[in-house]
């Protein structure tokens, strides 16, 4: 049985990925941090709780990565755990620094010296373009990148230390270039899972407005449950690499609101209150992402659609 380490097994990603690694032979460990309220901690993981072994750690502390990956020995590390959102990344530039750029280094360094030949994915992000694009419209593995956030910048960082260190130790370390991914088990400050939950509550008359930020804003959004396949999927193959993983359709947070009230019954501009607070210092226009590499390399299909993965959400929060 392979042996995988997920760091971030507490998050969205960290969940489904779980899922899929035990359903396809895996056996799973994971790192949790400390936390003060431990009782929701791990509410992703209830359903799988007893088929993972977790240990307290954190990407900032060398010792506890080093300690765990000495005992647990896998063959191959996924490294999801981050300060994961952007907005907060202007208010906590430097615990995002150090968790998503000095938190790989960490780890890198730990798997260098214990073994070299684990395998090591990295969760890189499709923040790292930047407002850069192809001339077709499409972010691919060769677009230039140019961050406009902490987070873009952090893991601009990780991702670039990944190819170095594969280059210079010769080390199976891959990147997945992942664009947005969501569903019911997304953090709630994420704008999709914002709008599905309140949109809801106005539905239940619980609330009557919705406050938003930056509506013109457009993202490629698919289902986690499909992407966490992807991340497998890459690891599984025999050399290292990076890859785009998208759904190549882009919506914009307006269509976003407009599909969801809809869905409810409802007109969605009876309902938007635009918040400056929402806004970003400096924003992240349109993605797009090409993910013909990974396709070609993997046979890696989406099951979900933008419209599918939102009724889902949306029927979770009406029968929550
Ligand atoms: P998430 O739900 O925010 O999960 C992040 C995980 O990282 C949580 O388990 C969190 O633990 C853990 N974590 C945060 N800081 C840590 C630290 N200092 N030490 C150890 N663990 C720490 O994020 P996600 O959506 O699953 O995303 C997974 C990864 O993919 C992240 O690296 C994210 O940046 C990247 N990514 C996500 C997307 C997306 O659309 N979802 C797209 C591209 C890339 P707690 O539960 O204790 O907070
Ligand atoms: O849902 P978001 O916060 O996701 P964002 O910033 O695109 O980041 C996510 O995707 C990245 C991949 O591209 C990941 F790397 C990252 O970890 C994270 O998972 O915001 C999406 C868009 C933005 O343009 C934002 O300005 O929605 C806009 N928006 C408008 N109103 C809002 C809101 N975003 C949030 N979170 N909350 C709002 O009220």
């Amino acid at each position: 049985m392979k042996k995988a380490f997920i760091t971030g097994i507490s998050g969205q990603d960290g969940s489904y990925l779980a899922e899929n690694l035990i359903n396809h032979g895996y056996s799973v460990y994971g790192l949790i941090r400390r936390q003060s309220v431990s009782e929701n901690q791990t509410y992703r993981l209830n359903h799988i709780f007893d088929d993972v072994k977790l240990f307290y750690g954190d990407m900032t502390d060398l010792s506890s990565l080093f300690g765990i990956i000495k005992k647990v020995e896998p063959d191959i590390i996924f490294n999801l755990a981050a300060q994961s959102h952007v907005r907060i990344s202007f208010d906590m530039p430097i615990f995002t620094a150090q968790t998503n750029a000095i938190g790989m280094i960490n780890l890198l360094e730990a798997v260098r010296i214990i073994n070299h030949n684990i395998r090591v994915y990295q969760a890189s992000s499709s923040e790292m373009f930047g407002n850069n694009c192809d001339p077709d419209g499409f972010q691919r593995e060769t677009t230039t990148m140019n961050p406009v956030s902490p987070y873009g910048c952090s893991k601009l960082f990780a991702y670039n230390l990944c190819k170095n260190y594969r280059n210079s130790y010769d080390m199976f370390i891959t990147n997945g270039i992942l664009f947005n991914h969501e569903s019911p088990r997304r953090g709630e400050n994420f704008v999709t899972n914002k709008v599905a939950k309140i949109a809801v509550e106005i539905k239940k008359e619980k609330k009557n407005f919705l406050s938003l930020g930056n509506l013109k804003a457009t993202r490629d959004w698919g289902h986690a449950k499909d992407y966490v396949d992807a991340m497998r999927r890459i690891m599984e193959l025999d050399a290292p690499d990076d890859f785009v993983c998208a759904s190549g359709k882009s919506h914009s947070v307006k269509d976003l609101c407009k599909y969801v009230f809809e869905k409810l019954g409802m007109d969605y501009k009876s309902h938007i209150l635009v918040d400056e607070k929402y806004f970003r210092p400096e924003e992240l226009n349109d993605l797009k992402g090409d993910c013909s590499k990974l396709k070609k390399a993997t046979d890696w299909q989406p099951k979900y659609t933008f419209e599918s993965m939102l009724d889902e959400m949306v029927d979770y929060w009406m029968n929550k």
